[in-house]
């Protein structure tokens, strides 16, 4: 029983390490997402080229492109970057955007 209760106790500090990292996050990283409306993309390619343009803005740290929606869901650093910087890039890149509210 002596076993099963290390392993509990165990298991409960795991939990709580990572509860108290995930809290913890946005303190030092201030990340918003935002979902962009993409209605220029016509191919099943295109979502590939707008991701690349995003995901080489500095502070960008996920962009999810959807071909079907004409949408990008994207996760940046507020501190390095900014909605308007986003849709900049799609547009230098062929496909102007704009923020979804
Ligand atoms: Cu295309």
């Amino acid at each position: 029983m002596k076993k099963l209760t290390t392993l509990t106790t165990l298991t409960t500090l795991t939990t709580l390490i990572a509860l108290a990292a995930a809290l913890s996050a946005p303190a030092w990283a201030a990340t918003k997402t935002v979902t962009l409306s993409v209605p220029g993309m016509t191919c099943a390619a295109c979502p590939i080229t707008v991701k690349t343009a995003l995901s080489k803005v500095a502070g960008v740290e996920k962009a999810e492109v959807s071909f079907e929606k004409r949408e990008a869901v994207v996760t940046f650093d507020e501190a390095k970057t900014n909605a308007d910087a986003l849709t900049k890039a799609t547009a230098n890149a062929g496909y102007p955007s704009s923020v979804k509210q």
